[in-house]
């Protein structure tokens, strides 16, 4: 039977298990929209804003571990979703992306809602296709797929043009997959697992590293278990957070410009460092040259682009982080299973205890609600059992410090491009993959501005999503770079000039809470969190609060500014 390129979509949709699609239709893809409506199985959610679909299906992607998926029109519906592929991207997260394209005879034309999409995201897509002939549609997006969610992940875009998606066809869904050049390499090579076993054995003051790839590859049992035979303390980047427990006594900490002081000093004194699934970008390595400089290293990614780009590494270990992890440890007990592992490194073990219990993380409290004691109080209030997505700022940072996340896929949050708005549209993009959970977006008042339309998806699909607002009244982050690093010259951060958050959320059919008293946090939060609907929580916090410790930008990680 022949199908349309409709059709062909939607069915091969759900043939990879498509359930819920974040989109927002328009010219060039009104004919899916049309289809839409005859393919239950597929929940479509009408975002607010492009931007917004892409966040979305990023923060379900991320949470869930399957890949996003949305759908968007040609040329400003198309544009639109470019901050949310390069967000995705830099951190790795599976997503497809359908965005409409003008009828192929008028591709170059300047047509109406013409952009060249394919030519915009080439640089920030894993990969893009435009798809000329129907009949290769249903392939297109198997492989889209595939691409998005094999190997090192990413976002994958597929440019659909207006005759393709009226175009007839047969539908036939290609159950095997193979594309000659693209093979990512999953299974590690047994000799360099050997040399890192031989690295474990002799190292005096070992410190294991752990990045977003140990998530995405589910490997965090794997890694405790190494962590704790080994008896080896464990820190991680932001993107790693959650891969190890924070209430772990192994717990160092994150690591990087706004590190505990344990991990930063604990990297920079190892002997070996195991890093996994981590790419040494310069927020986590700060001063190259003084990077763990004591340490001989080895490095396990996926992606053999990422090895050695930054940072010499003495073993590199290309593959998948679980079987990489699981392999060393099977060596491990082959080889080494009498060794004391708790004798050996208890010098060490002591030396990362002292460095944890003199300078842990901490703020000065006053009569003023302090951002740092709301994160707190929201893991108290969930025991710790929520999705946290963040915005980009101070708020992001104090989200990692003072929120102990124990599991993985509970942060979301842009790390690589740092992109304000992403957290509420990733939290609803959460909610749809986990309904019954708590997902709290945890936002900075800046941040929450750029995608604050979200709260009509959210009411319209009745999502229990909350957004707590740590409202200092500026753009906290760049304020406190300038109070710092700038001669105290605010210039463009005062955010005073601001909507009445609860007002706002009331007149979205949401609710509204304020916090401008410390006694009204917990009884306040503890009302909000419990409530069915959509809520805000302006929590009204000391406007000049500073994260610490900072490392400044260029500095060594022991050159950190403490409280
Ligand atoms: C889209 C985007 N624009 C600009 C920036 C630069 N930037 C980083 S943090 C920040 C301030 C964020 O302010 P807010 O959301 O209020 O959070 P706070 O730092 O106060 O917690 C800015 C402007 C960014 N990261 N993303």
């Amino acid at each position: 039977m022949e199908c349309t390129g409709a059709q062909i979509l939607l069915e091969s949709l759900k043939k990879e298990g498509v359930d819920v699609l974040f989109g927002y239709p328009g010219g060039a893809v009104i004919d899916i929209y049309d289809e839409l409506p005859r393919h239950p199985d597929i929940r479509h959610v009408l975002v607010r804003h492009e931007q917004a679909a892409v966040h979305a299906a990023d923060g379900y992607a991320r949470a869930s571990g399957k890949v996003g998926a949305c759908l968007v029109t040609s040329g400003p519906g198309a544009t639109n979703t470019v901050t949310g592929i390069a967000t995705a991207n830099s951190d790795s997260i599976p997503l497809v992306v359908i965005t409409g394209q003008v009828p192929t005879k008028l591709i170059g034309n300047d047509a109406f809602q013409e952009v060249d999409i394919v030519g915009i995201t080439r640089p920030c897509t894993k990969h893009n296709f435009l798809v000329k002939d129907v009949r290769k549609l249903a392939l297109t997006i198997r492989q889209a797929f595939y691409l998005a969610r094999s190997g090192r992940p990413g976002p994958v875009l597929v440019d659909l043009p207006k005759d393709v998606i009226q175009a007839k066809a047969e539908f036939v869904w290609p159950e095997d997959i193979y594309m000659r050049s693209y093979n990512p390499t999953y299974k590690p090579n047994l000799n360099q697992l050997r040399r890192t076993v031989e690295e474990l054995a002799k190292a005096k003051s070992p410190v294991l590293l752990a990045g977003g790839g140990v998530i995405m590859s589910n490997a965090a049992e794997a890694l405790a278990e190494i962590a704790r035979k080994l008896q080896i303390p464990v820190a991680c980047t932001l993107m790693g957070l959650g891969a190890y427990p924070a209430t772990d006594p192994l717990w160092l900490g994150m690591v990087g410009m706004h590190g505990t002081y344990a991990a930063n000093l604990a990297i920079n004194n190892a002997d070996l460092l195991v890093c996994a699934g981590a790419r040494f970008d310069d927020r986590v390595t700060g001063k190259l040259t003084a990077f763990a400089s004591r340490a001989r290293i080895v490095h396990i990614d996926i992606d053999p682009t990422s090895i050695r780009k930054n940072v010499e590494v003495e073993v590199p270990v290309v593959g998948d982080c679980r079987l990489a992890l699981s392999g060393i440890m099977e060596i491990c007990q082959a080889r080494l299973a009498d060794k004391d592992w708790a004798a050996e490194h208890a010098d060490w073990l002591a030396a990362v205890r002292e460095w944890k219990e003199s300078k842990p993380l901490c703020y000065q409290k006053n009569g003023n609600i302090k951002p740092q004691q709301v994160v707190e109080a929201l893991f108290e209030l969930t025991g710790g059992d929520a999705i946290v997505a963040t915005e980009v700022g101070q708020h992001q940072m104090w989200a990692a410090q003072f929120f102990a996340f124990t599991r993985p896929r509970t942060l979301l949050t842009s790390g690589g491009l740092g992109t304000m708005g992403y957290g509420f549209p990733a939290a609803i993009g959460a909610q749809f993959a986990f309904p019954d959970k708590t997902v709290i977006a945890l936002a900075g008042d800046g941040s929450l501005q750029m995608n604050i339309q979200e709260l009509a998806t959210a009411v319209a699909n009745n999502l229990p999503v909350k957004v707590v607002i740590l409202n200092n009244r500026h753009l906290g982050m760049v304020r406190q770079w300038q109070e710092l690093f700038y001669n105290r010259n605010y210039s463009s951060t005062n955010m005073e000039a601001q909507p009445d958050f609860v007002k706002l959320a009331e007149a979205y059919g949401a609710e509204g809470y304020r916090i401008a008293k410390s006694e009204d946090l917990l009884p306040v939060l503890r009302k909000a969190l419990s409530t069915p609907n959509p809520a805000f929580i302006d929590v009204l916090v000391e406007r000049e609060e500073n994260v610490y410790p900072i490392v400044p930008a260029g500095a060594a990680l022991d050159e950190m500014l403490l409280v």
